[in-house]
């Protein structure tokens, strides 16, 4: 086992960080970071965090020469970079950017999950904003329909950035949102779900039991 040259800022309640776990374990690189676990929100920063990524959010990661990156599509591309075996981006052609745009659909679920989240846990219960929550809930709805609709065959091909996000946002999903009960409106998907999970990456880097 060889001294971690990487720290990953990190936090087991969140899915971007997941995903950056999620590509160390499927490529191998574990025991290249080492996991400096940090508690925040948006009303309560990590000072450390903020001197390395001025966004103030995880994950980040720092690199051995001190340099920082950030956010978890970066560092999802570079460690991607960082291994010998297939890479879990598409490196070019056409799949390069369809699996690309999957993962930012998973992503875009995860920022409308993250705003709701914090909408409804951090600010006081007469100011939640109901259309908004609705709206951001839509967007998540919208983007399960198309992932159901349009893309089982392709999440089942490989497990890559796409596969690698989209469980993350599910099972973000079943995290923060049990009520959303996303399952219900889209079997395949929960038929994927349900056999990908059993992955060693993803058992290995399940959110914590709220
Ligand atoms: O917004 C903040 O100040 C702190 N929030 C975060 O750092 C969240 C943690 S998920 N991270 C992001 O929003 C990163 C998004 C970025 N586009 C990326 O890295 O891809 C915490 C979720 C939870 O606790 O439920």
């Amino acid at each position: 086992m060889s001294t971690p040259s990487m720290t990953l800022f990190h936090s087991p309640a969140s899915p971007f960080v997941r995903k950056v776990m999620v590509l160390l374990h499927e490529t191998g690189q574990l025991d290249r970071v080492a996991i400096n676990t940090i508690t925040l929100s948006p009303v309560s920063p990590d000072s450390g965090l903020n001197e390395d990524n001025p966004a103030g959010k995880i994950p980040a990661l720092r690199l051995a020469d001190g340099s920082v990156l950030h956010d978890s599509r970066v560092i999802l591309d570079y460690l991607d970079h960082q291994h010998v075996g297939n890479p879990l981006i598409p490196r070019e052609g056409s799949a390069r950017w369809r699996r690309l745009m999957l993962a930012s659909l998973a992503d875009a679920i995860l920022d409308a999950a993250v705003l709701i989240r914090y909408e409804t846990f951090l600010r006081p219960a007469d100011k939640h904003w109901d259309l908004w929550l609705d709206n951001q809930r839509e967007k998540i709805e919208r983007a399960l329909a198309y992932l159901e609709r349009d893309s089982i065959a392709e999440l089942s091909s490989a497990f890559d950035i796409a596969a690698i996000s989209v469980a993350c946002a599910l099972g973000y999903l079943d995290f923060r949102m049990p009520s959303l009960d996303w399952r219900a409106a889209q079997p395949q998907l929960a038929k994927w779900y349900a056999d990908v999970r059993q992955r060693p990456s993803l058992k290995a880097t399940e959110p914590p039991t709220a």
